[in-house]
């Protein structure tokens, strides 16, 4: 059966800011203890497809039992390989109809953004949701595109045809302002991984969405 689609406060995992495939099983079980709604696994640097296959292995396990759904991040192959509930995928990944047809409709497909050419672009009977961002500068992603800001995001967010999450330099400095243009949620990277109380990080993050909703 499908796993929910929760996106309130979606954690985007880093093996390198994690530390490891351990890194991130000990920071998912902490995180989803504590409100975390998504997980999605993402590599910024080399990994092979070994690495990403037993990573996606132990998050899949990690998660088994629990309402919070999987994630794979452009590599339809591993997402197939472990069954995950669902891929993203960004502008220069697999096309969204081909990725569509390679994962079926068992699993969701998330869609990432940065402008309103883009959004316009969107095939909306294809994609689950949006991400979208940066909103602030980031350097978690090396070739992120400008950062939107939150009046531009709001624009986007009224125009969207499918629920959507706000990515890029979010922290609980920012994440008020981020839930006030009226999006369903936001992913997070630094935010979480690698902070030295993932608890007390990601209790922060879920106190103040739930004041700004
Ligand atoms: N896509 C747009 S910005 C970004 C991704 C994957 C990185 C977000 O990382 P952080 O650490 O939350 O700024
Ligand atoms: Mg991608």
């Amino acid at each position: 059966m499908k796993k929910q689609l929760d996106l309130t406060l979606y954690l985007v995992l880093d093996p390198l800011l994690c530390e490891g495939i351990n890194g991130m099983v000990n920071t998912t079980k902490i995180a989803i203890a504590n409100g975390v709604t998504a997980i999605q696994l993402r590599s910024e640097q080399t990994f092979s497809g070994k690495d990403w296959y037993y990573a996606a292995l132990a998050l899949k396990e990690t998660l088994k039992g629990t309402p919070i759904p999987l994630f794979i991040n452009d590599h339809v192959d591993i997402a197939l390989a472990v069954d995950a509930d669902g891929v993203h995928i960004g502008q220069s990944d697999l096309p969204v109809d081909v990725t569509r047809q390679l994962i079926g409709n068992k699993k969701w497909l998330g869609f990432s953004i940065s402008n309103h050419q883009q959004l316009n672009a969107v095939p909306w009977q294809k994609v689950d949701y949006l991400g979208i961002g940066p909103i602030y500068p980031t350097a978690t992603k090396k070739d992120a595109a400008k950062a939107l800001g939150t009046k531009q995001l709001t624009e986007l967010v009224k125009l969207k045809q499918c629920p959507a999450v706000a990515i890029g330099g979010i922290d609980e400095s920012n994440i008020t302002d981020v839930i006030h243009t009226g999006i369903e949620g936001v992913a997070v990277v630094s935010a979480i991984c690698g902070k030295k109380d993932i608890q007390q990080a990601t209790l922060s993050l879920i106190n103040k969405i739930k004041q700004a909703k």
